[in-house]
């Protein structure tokens, strides 16, 4: 078994939670942020059977969309007082998903 932890956008994560499910995928749902944008993004945890990895893996991709999103990027400035920062506006692309294969050494239920 492997654990597949998947980073979505909060607006995919209700679609790919439902289409995994219906599909037979055990998965948990985790409310999380991103360490860049500050922002809520969707974590999701999958205990996958080896033989239906890349199967879990297409779903994602197909339900998961990259998106451009504007933040203010901050950052130090030169000509500004020491220890002040200036905000400017910054475009990222977001996802589709981000995701982390882990080999699962034991699976318990108890
Ligand atoms: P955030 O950290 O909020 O990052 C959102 C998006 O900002 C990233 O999209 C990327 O396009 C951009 N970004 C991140 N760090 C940057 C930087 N230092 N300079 C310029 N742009 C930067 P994604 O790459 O699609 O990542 C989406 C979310 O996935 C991330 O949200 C984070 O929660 C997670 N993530 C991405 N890479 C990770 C990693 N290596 N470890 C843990 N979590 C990760």
């Amino acid at each position: 078994m492997k654990l597949i932890i998947a980073i979505v956008q909060d607006e995919d994560s209700s679609k790919l939670l439902s289409k995994l499910m219906q599909k037979g995928f055990g998965v948990t749902k985790l409310a999380t942020t991103g360490g860049f944008l500050r922002a809520g993004n969707t974590t999701l945890l999958l205990g996958v059977d080896e033989d239906r990895i890349s199967e879990a893996i297409h779903i994602i991709e197909t339900v998961c969309k990259s998106r451009k999103q504007m933040t203010a990027a901050t950052t130090g400035i030169n000509n500004i007082t020491h220890g002040e920062y200036a905000a400017f506006p910054m475009e990222v692309t977001v996802g589709g998903a981000t995701l982390f294969v882990l080999n699962v050494e034991q699976f318990l239920k108890v």
